[in-house]
């Protein structure tokens, strides 16, 4: 009996519900232990003149105040250009950015001394629109153009031209445990750091810089995170090499864990964009040019942005041809905390702007009567998405390999009975009632793979010991997703064992190096395919030597003979047969290797960022969701009764746990889409700075009938198990809710369903309703505003 397929609890499940699963705030303290915060300023921009930390140091316990001068290698780090300081020096770029650390023997003398640090800055204004960063050339990187066909040509032709444009907010990552490390000294000088980290190679990288260290003198382990969701992709950095400068300078250990306020306030969030476009496109709404400029705003330093902007503008056609296209995206500098890698890591923007500009194709075909009324979004969707050659390549040039969508989209129509209810919500909309109803799809493709190809690396160790049993490491971490879970059942697989004879192990740089974050989805891709290729190898030392047992020859041949199932080894065709376990001491005792390591790399990718062109994908996990809301005219709020979600992620390793990612992913962009609204001053302080202000999906705002089928494939022939990437892309199906809510919208008029940007709260629903005839006032601060006007000033 295999366990892949099945619906193995996560392995931390219990330990999870029971509160007996350890965070690094768990880990109990040493004697020695310091504990660690930060300083930050109080301001968005300015310069340094001093920091004045003489009092605080005063303060009984305190036993180490660090400021930017006392960090012995190098100052700034960051993944892809190390623009980003440990702790500000001359300037200060953001509110929240770390200036100096303390750390002290208790939390009190911590809280004390922290409020004594002054620091003296010369204040000057800060850029906090993209809008506005865009007029004053703030950028952190060129623009980057992806494009085929003759666009200009195109667009001149086209019989209709449209320009438009939409602005979205940003997404707090709200992951349960906040950014935490634990740093302990051990011999000579090196370090054991402890982190919340969804990339340990790259934490021991940036400790080991900042200490003016070698990586070998760092070990960084893992044993679970509390959530990630991107946000500690690269983030988790920062503290770690704080903490870690305290171990360095006192000989002690040192422990930084983030509260909420902290981490809502200093750690970066998804890019907010702004995108403006011109389209042309036929009478019956088929696009024939496209132009779009995208720009993201990057925050204060280059993070993992440019990759960002990359995934998002690869992921511009979402499911749509575009013959004649141009794409052109350019991140700004604003005074934000660095906006960081976030579930759907730009896709999720890309895929808003496409639609939106259906959208606007749509209304524009409705207007010139070329077209019903009824179902004029859902009309021009289907006559721009994928098909047979030629229209299945995208403007990058990769083929759309196994084009699911127009099957994925018709078996979702049909299930979620989509004709009769548009049918019958658009009849209701015409009625005065006090509901606005919509309804709408979104088909959905999501590349998977690292957009930077050398990424595409993970190496696994399998441990076999004499009674039977595996431990197995990689370099994946396991933050919820069920990473650990999925490993286990491909490696019980191998050796034909129950998956309780498996073990996941803590994560550490010692055992997996040079490793790639857990991220892209493509973890169990990566890490799964290195760890079933070292299980392999032991399985194949295993045959040869039962073979040698039973007087076999051992060649190739015979060893595909041995079948290692249900605890036991076993020759084909023959009554020859061992225990798993009798067959593992029996080998050890022959001196036989039971450990090995595997590394996989993924083949077959190449991408050209100068020329925006190649296979950066190596295989795209497909979906679409039909989504149906209910608007409140009066006040905006929004409900959402009935979700249909179909989504291809090939063989289900673990259904159990895809399904979880798949619902968890779809409401976590429905909060994105819906409520999740970043608040400002206009001196950059973020006003929703708690759970109470900033509004993430609950229990309740699960939509009442949320339907989830795995569309039936059968998988890629070339990944671990045949099985698809399932960890974002159920995040951009939450896009169908916001088509749904601008098909409402466009109920009552084309200018509302234009106006609207990105969160649909209920304040910006009512002002793009109308912004004359409203029960309140719509220039209030907490209306975020489509396009661009923003807040002013705090809610009183
Ligand atoms: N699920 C849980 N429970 N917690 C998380 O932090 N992160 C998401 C997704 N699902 C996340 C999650 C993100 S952003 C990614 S990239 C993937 O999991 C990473 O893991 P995978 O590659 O194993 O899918
Ligand atoms: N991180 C990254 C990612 O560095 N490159 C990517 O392409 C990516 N994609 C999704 C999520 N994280
Ligand atoms: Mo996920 S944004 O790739 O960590």
């Amino acid at each position: 009996m295999t366990t892949v397929g099945r619906a193995h609890p996560h392995e931390s499940a219990v330990g999870h519900v029971t509160g007996r699963a350890a965070f690094i705030a768990d880990i109990p303290p040493r004697r020695d232990e310091l504990v660690v915060g930060l300083v930050v300023s109080p301001e968005a921009n300015g310069r340094l003149l001093h920091v004045h930390t003489e009092q605080a140091r005063a303060v009984r316990g305190v036993v180490a105040i660090l400021t930017a001068a006392d960090i012995p290698g190098m100052r700034t780090f960051g993944p892809l250009v190390a623009d980003e300081p440990v702790l500000a020096f001359d300037r200060v770029y953001y509110v929240g950015q770390p200036v100096a650390i303390v750390a002290a023997e208790s939390r009190e003398a911590l809280e004390h001394a922290r409020a004594l640090v002054r620091l003296e800055i010369a204040e000057e204004s800060p850029i906090l629109e993209i809008d506005t960063a865009i007029a004053h050339g703030a950028f952190l990187t060129a623009p980057r153009r992806i494009a085929r066909g003759d666009v200009h040509g195109a667009l001149s032709r086209a019989p209709h031209v449209r320009e438009g444009r939409v602005h979205l907010l940003g997404q707090e990552h709200v992951y349960l445990e906040p950014q935490s490390a634990l740093v302990i000294p051990g011999d000579e000088g090196q370090l054991h750091v402890h982190s919340s980290t969804q990339g340990p190679s790259e934490t021991q990288h940036v400790v080991a810089s900042v200490l003016g260290k070698g990586m070998h003198e760092i070990v960084c382990s893992v044993r679970r995170l509390g959530g990630g969701f991107g946000g500690k992709e690269t983030q988790a950095n920062l503290p770690a090499a704080c903490a870690a400068l305290v171990a360095h300078h006192t000989g002690r250990a040192a422990r930084l864990v983030y509260d909420r306020g902290e981490d809502l306030r200093s750690t970066g969030k998804r890019h907010p964009m702004l995108a403006r476009w011109s389209v042309g496109f036929s009478d019956d709404g088929r696009i024939e040019a496209l132009r779009v400029h995208l720009f993201s705003d990057g925050g204060a330093f280059t993070d993992l942005s440019p990759s960002v902007m990359d995934r998002a503008m690869l992921h511009m056609d979402n499911a749509y041809f575009l013959e004649h296209v141009e794409i052109v995206g350019q991140v700004c500098r604003t005074h934000h905390a660095p906006t960081t890698a976030f579930r759907g890591f730009g896709g999720p923007q890309g895929i808003v702007v496409i639609e939106r500009i259906l959208h606007d194709v749509a209304l524009a075909v409705r207007e010139t009567g070329a077209a019903a009324a009824t179902s004029a979004l859902w009309a021009v969707q289907s006559r721009n998405l994928y098909g047979a050659a030629p229209r299945n390549t995208t403007p990058y040039g990769q083929v759309v390999p196994e084009n699911l969508l127009p099957d994925i989209v018709r078996q979702l129509r049909t299930e979620s009975d989509f004709d009769v209810r548009l049918d019958e919500i658009e009849r209701h909309n015409g009625t005065a009632s006090r509901w606005l109803r919509g309804l709408a799809i979104a088909p959905m493709k999501f590349g998977i793979s690292f957009v930077a190809t050398f990424m595409n690396q993970a190496n696994a160790q399998v441990l076999v010991y004499p009674d039977g049993t595996v431990q197995v490491s990689t370099g994946g971490t396991e933050m919820g997703q069920g990473l650990h879970t999925k490993i286990r059942q491909l490696v019980a697989d191998v050796f034909g064992i129950a998956p309780h004879a498996v073990l996941m192990m803590t994560t550490s740089t010692e055992k997996n190096h040079n490793t790639s974050p857990t991220a892209a989805s493509a973890s169990t891709d990566l890490n799964g395919a290195a760890a079933v290729q070292a299980a392999e190898t032991i399985r194949m030392r295993l045959a040869r030597w039962a073979l040698q047992q039973w007087n076999r020859a051992s060649t190739d041949a015979e060893c595909a003979m041995v079948r290692f199932a249900d605890g036991w080894v076993r020759l084909d065709g023959t009554g020859e047969a061992i225990t798993f376990a009798d067959a593992c001491s029996g080998a050890r005792y022959s001196r036989v290797d039971l450990g090995a390591r595997g590394f996989f790399a993924t083949p077959g990718l190449s991408f050209d960022h100068a020329a925006g062109r190649g296979a950066p994908f190596r295989y795209f996990t497909q979906g679409a969701a039909a989504a149906e809301v209910q608007i409140d005219r009066i006040t905006g709020e929004v409900q959402v009764p009935r979700v249909d979600l179909r989504i291809d992620i090939g063989r289900s390793i673990n259904p159990a746990i895809d399904r979880g990612q798949i619902i968890g992913g779809f409401v976590q962009g429905l909060g994105w889409v819906t409520t999740e609204c970043l608040v400002y001053d206009a001196d950059g302080h973020l006003l929703t700075d708690s759970l109470c202000t900033y509004k993430v999906p609950i229990a309740t705002d699960v939509p009442t009938d949320l339907r989830c089928v795995f569309h039936d494939g059968d998988g890629p022939p070339d990944t671990v198990a045949r099985s698809k990437a399932v960890g974002e892309p159920p995040l951009l199906l939450a896009v169908s809710v916001f088509n749904a809510i601008t098909h409402a919208l466009s109920c009552v008029s084309a200018d509302a369903a234009r106006r609207l940007c990105l969160p649909a709260t209920a304040e910006e629903i009512v002002r793009a309703l109308d912004l004359a005839d409203v029960p309140f006032d719509t220039s209030a601060p907490w209306v975020h505003s489509a396009h661009a006007t923003r807040v002013t000033k705090a809610p009183e």
